[in-house]
């Protein structure tokens, strides 16, 4: 059985979950997670990315990571994921919402403010690229998921049999002051966001995940049948 859920504003609609924080910090695993467990709730779920998650946004992530697009410099870029971002939610995320399925989302906005915002293109320019990308649409709940960056490096070191990819090569610095750029978008926009820690053995950070979920999104839960022990 699948359940819709109604929006607070009257109309069905579903949920845009996106889940943020450094490399390494477990994000595509915690997604699997939540979705197995919505899924086994009834609850329709989507699960997808960005950059990317429509083949042409999936195409514009090719370029981006691969360094591509990297000398015409970040804001440039930024323009490059406003794009994939605006393709993706028009034609995935919007109508999955409409459509009254919860969507998880492997980074979204708070990605672009962070690591191109760090990088120095100005939050206005960042402000006017997202309005225009999301025409309206924007997360519900937001979980960032919270690890020193030298844990989060070290878990995904040597993955990549090509080496590391444009951002995740960056000295470590630059990823911590990605991490505390996070942490103050969290603090400012404290009810959308939740901050996990997610050094823990990856059962905990999904039952942590999870209460986030159940907490902020109550009719999630009221929605479905509740799985046994959650
Ligand atoms: N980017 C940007 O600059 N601007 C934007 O607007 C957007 C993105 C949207 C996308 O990379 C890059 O684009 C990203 C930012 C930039 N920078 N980089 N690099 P990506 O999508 O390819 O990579 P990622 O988002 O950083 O994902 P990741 O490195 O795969 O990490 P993750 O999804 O958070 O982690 P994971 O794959 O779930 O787990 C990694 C490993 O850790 C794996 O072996 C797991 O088994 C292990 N793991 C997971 N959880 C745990 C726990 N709890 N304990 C121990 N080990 C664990």
């Amino acid at each position: 059985m699948t359940a819709s859920l109604s929006s607070p504003h009257g109309s069905r609609r579903g949920r845009l979950v996106t889940f943020e924080g450094g490399e390494g910090a477990g994000k595509s695993t915690q997604i699997a997670r939540l979705a197995d467990r919505l899924d086994g709730m009834g609850v329709r779920v989507v699960r997808t990315r960005e950059p990317g998650g429509t083949p042409g946004a999936e195409a514009v992530r090719r370029v981006l990571l691969a360094g591509g697009a990297r000398s015409f410099g970040s804001a440039a870029e930024a323009l490059l994921f406003a794009a994939a971002r605006a393709d993706h939610v028009d034609r995935l995320i919007a109508p999955a919402l409409c459509d009254g399925t919860f969507v998880l989302c492997d980074r979204f906005t708070d990605s672009t403010r962070v690591y191109q915002g760090t990088a120095g293109v100005p939050a206005p320019l960042l402000a006017a690229l997202e309005r225009i990308a999301l025409g309206g649409v924007t997360p519900d709940l937001t979980i960032i998921l919270d690890v020193p960056a030298a844990v989060g490096l070290a878990r995904v070191a040597g993955r990549a049999a090509g080496g590391p990819d444009r951002f995740e090569g960056d000295p470590i610095e630059e990823h911590e002051a990605r991490r505390q750029a996070f942490l103050a978008i969290a603090r400012a926009e404290a009810g959308r966001c939740v901050v996990v820690d997610a050094t823990a053995d990856a059962n905990a950070v999904a039952d942590a995940v999870w209460r986030a979920v159940r907490d902020r999104l109550p009719e999630a839960a009221a929605a479905a049948t509740p799985v046994a022990g959650a």
